[in-house]
């Protein structure tokens, strides 16, 4: 059912999380603040992806446990299951089943172009398995059960929110109105965090080098450490030019948490040292996390809880997802 603001129905949101390792602070700035912002004015719904998580090698209990954490630091963000429907995605099987069907309407060609599949089948060489390749036909069903209006993600995410677009629009042209068309929603600030350590590459919580990202539940003198060590340049000036990577990353996470806009930073350190820069950096980032990082260690600390909400999500999403995967099912010609 579509929640009511007034007499007018409220535009939906639909966005997913994998629970690969700890978030970062480019899957806050990228993604989960928008989550929240969003959560008044819009009907949302948000996931955790653990079936796409399992497109790398995953340890059980490890996976069960970050399912579990990604799940907690939803709520400890401030996402309200009275207002937004929050589940785990294999806990609604329709997603998997849409998937199937999507993928025999998706072509070899459209999923090789992926840079994704590209990166990460690089990076994981002795495993670049079916379901790597397939994940945005995954990710489409993902988007198309709920259907959204608007889809908040980072800008990695732009190429795989296209096809699914694609992939509605083929489905509709041949099956008439099944899926609705989304939008994808990025950020202004924050849409790309680059890694500390090598600015010319995102913010990935899955990389090796922990002084590259900064995660949302680090403590506050990890956090400045951090930064402190953040990789910059030889020219001493606080700028942001494509020169400058590493200070340009962070005057954009600066920009990101304070509200500030790259010209006042630029002014606000005019004539002041990285040193003093990167703590400011440091210091804004940790204030903006402290809060979530407690409420999260009450959460987590609650088990019953917690597999409380997460499984009355799945009954209030799967409610809708059954709906339009048996519209989908019974257009294809399955019998029902
Ligand atoms: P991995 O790093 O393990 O490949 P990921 O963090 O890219 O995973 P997800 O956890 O699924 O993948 O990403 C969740 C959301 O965070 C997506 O909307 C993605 O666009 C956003 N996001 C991830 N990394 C960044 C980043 N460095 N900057 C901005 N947004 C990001
Ligand atoms: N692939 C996404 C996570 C994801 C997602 C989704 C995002 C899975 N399903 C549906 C938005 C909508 C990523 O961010 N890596």
């Amino acid at each position: 059912m579509c929640q009511t603001q007034g007499n007018v129905e409220k535009k939906k949101v639909l966005s997913c999380i994998q629970p690969s390792g700890m978030l970062t602070l480019g899957n806050y700035l990228g993604a989960l603040k928008n989550w929240l912002n969003m959560q008044e004015e819009f009907d949302c719904t948000y996931a955790v992806a653990d079936l796409h998580a399992i497109t790398v090698r995953q340890e059980p209990a490890k996976l069960r446990a970050q399912i579990n954490s990604t799940f907690a630091l939803m709520l400890a963000l401030g996402l309200d299951p009275e207002k937004s429907t929050l589940f785990i995605q294999s806990q609604v099987p329709e997603h998997a089943q849409l998937a199937w069907i999507l993928s025999c309407y998706t072509q070899f060609g459209e999923m090789s172009r992926m840079t994704q599949f590209k990166d990460k089948s690089a990076k994981h060489s002795d495993n670049i398995n079916v379901g790597l390749f397939a994940y945005p036909a995954l990710m489409a069903a993902d988007i198309l059960l709920y259907k959204p209006d608007f889809v908040p993600v980072g800008a990695d995410q732009k190429q795989h929110l296209e096809i699914a677009r694609d992939i509605a629009i083929r489905f509709n042209h041949i099956y008439g109105d099944v899926f609705t068309v989304p939008d994808a929603y990025i950020p202004k600030t924050g849409a790309r965090v680059m890694s500390l350590q090598d600015p010319s590459k995102k913010m990935s919580k899955s990389d090796e080098n922990v002084n590259s990202w900064v995660a949302i539940l680090d403590s506050k003198d990890d956090i400045i450490r951090k930064f402190k060590r953040a990789v910059t340049d030889s020219l001493g000036t606080v700028r942001y030019s494509e020169e400058q990577l590493g200070i340009s990353n962070l005057i954009g996470i600066y920009s990101a948490v304070t509200g500030n806009s790259i010209e006042e930073i630029e002014k606000e350190f005019d004539g002041k040292g990285y040193g003093d820069f990167k703590l400011a950096v440091g210091e804004a980032v940790a204030d903006e996390l402290a809060p979530i990082k407690q409420r999260y260690d009450e959460i987590i600390a609650d088990k019953g809880e917690l597999e409380r909400l997460y499984r009355e999500g799945a009954v209030k999403a799967e409610k809708i997802a059954r709906k339009t995967c048996f519209k989908a099912m019974k257009k294809v010609g399955f019998v029902l």
